[in-house]
């Protein structure tokens, strides 16, 4: 029997399809960096939780390696609503929630198991908050990991070794001007530009998680590595306000779970990652120094530091070391 016009226009009208079942919603969710990363295996989680937990009404597209833009450029598509969802590192956060610039400072976790439980615990939640009203929903807090300088100048032993070295940097304010303080010459620069950019020379390093370093397969493209360890840089799950207003209650309980489910992954790949990286990056010929005195590093950081705490707060910040 053919369909009326009239039940046609029904099931378009209602998300219907002929046989009854709701149709499909699809969202598209993006990163800057390869499928085969602690941030690939995040969003391909969230994505097939998500599906699970709404049984099918949604479908999450993935798309990796920068293909929506770099983290800026897709986080400000989720913020106007031409991109529904976003898995971003801290790194462009300043520029839409200044208030996340705490979470940048260098040296201010004690180790991955501290910065997890600061950003899973109420500090995180109160940060996460601060998204609201900035044309962001923030699902939830995931982890790119501690941040090590890589170059293709010289070993780095001590904060002298990295003067005057041009090393590409985040677009993030807080980064800059610490790295400013330990004597490089930063050069701000979207992800997927940094492999070419350290292919041709016209950076002389840059500096990342050894997740970023081997899924973006810099041994390739850098002699050096020194495990400086100097930044903790957290991830975070964006979403479209408006989308996630039209989810119904159970849905975006689905969605919040999802993130939790994506970001368990996330981490287990980024201590997988430290677990065999240094190994992983020697035999791909990398020299890494392991030994790094990072109370050099900190002491070098001092006067960076003190304008921190007149921006961020000194009871702020104390309050994040403190945290068990
Ligand atoms: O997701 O831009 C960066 O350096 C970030 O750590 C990351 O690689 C992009």
């Amino acid at each position: 029997m053919k369909p009326t016009r009239l039940l046609l226009s029904l099931c378009l009208t209602f998300g219907l399809t002929l046989g009854g079942a709701q149709a499909q919603t699809v969202m598209r969710i993006s990163i800057a960096t390869a499928q085969d990363s602690h941030q690939g295996v995040a969003i391909d989680t969230f994505a097939r939780e998500v599906e699970k937990r709404t049984d099918g009404r949604y479908q999450i597209k993935t798309f990796y390696n920068g293909a929506l833009g770099g983290e800026r450029e897709y986080v400000e598509a989720v913020q106007m609503g031409t991109q529904e969802l976003a898995l971003s590192t801290t790194g462009p956060i300043p520029n839409f929630v200044p208030e996340t610039k705490i979470l940048d400072m260098p040296f201010l976790f004690r180790d991955k198991a501290h910065a997890r439980a600061v950003l899973d615990g109420p500090i995180g939640a109160e940060l996460l908050k601060k998204f609201d009203g900035r044309g962001f929903k923030a699902l939830g807090w995931g982890e790119n990991g501690f941040r090590h300088m890589t170059n293709n100048v010289r070993a780095i032993h001590t904060p002298e070794d990295l003067h005057g070295l041009k090393m590409r940097t985040m677009e993030n304010p807080v980064h800059i001007r610490a790295y400013k303080a330990l004597g490089i010459i930063p050069t701000p620069m979207a992800f997927p530009e940094v492999f070419t950019a350290l292919q041709q020379g016209t950076v002389d390093g840059q500096e990342n998680p050894l997740s970023i370093i081997i899924a973006g397969k810099f041994e390739q493209v850098q002699k050096h590595i020194s495990l400086t360890g100097h930044v903790y840089s957290p991830c975070v799950w964006l979403m479209n306000p408006d989308a996630y207003a039209k989810l119904s209650d159970a849905d975006k309980q689905a969605f919040l779970e999802a993130a939790i489910e994506g970001t368990k992954a996330n981490r287990a790949r980024v201590d997988a990652d430290d677990a065999s990286g240094v190994e992983y990056l020697r035999k791909g010929g990398m020299e890494v120094i392991e030994d790094v005195d990072k109370t050099k590093f900190i002491a070098a950081l001092a006067e960076a530091n003190a304008y921190f705490e007149q921006e961020f707060g000194a009871d702020n910040i104390q309050q994040i070391r403190d945290f068990k």
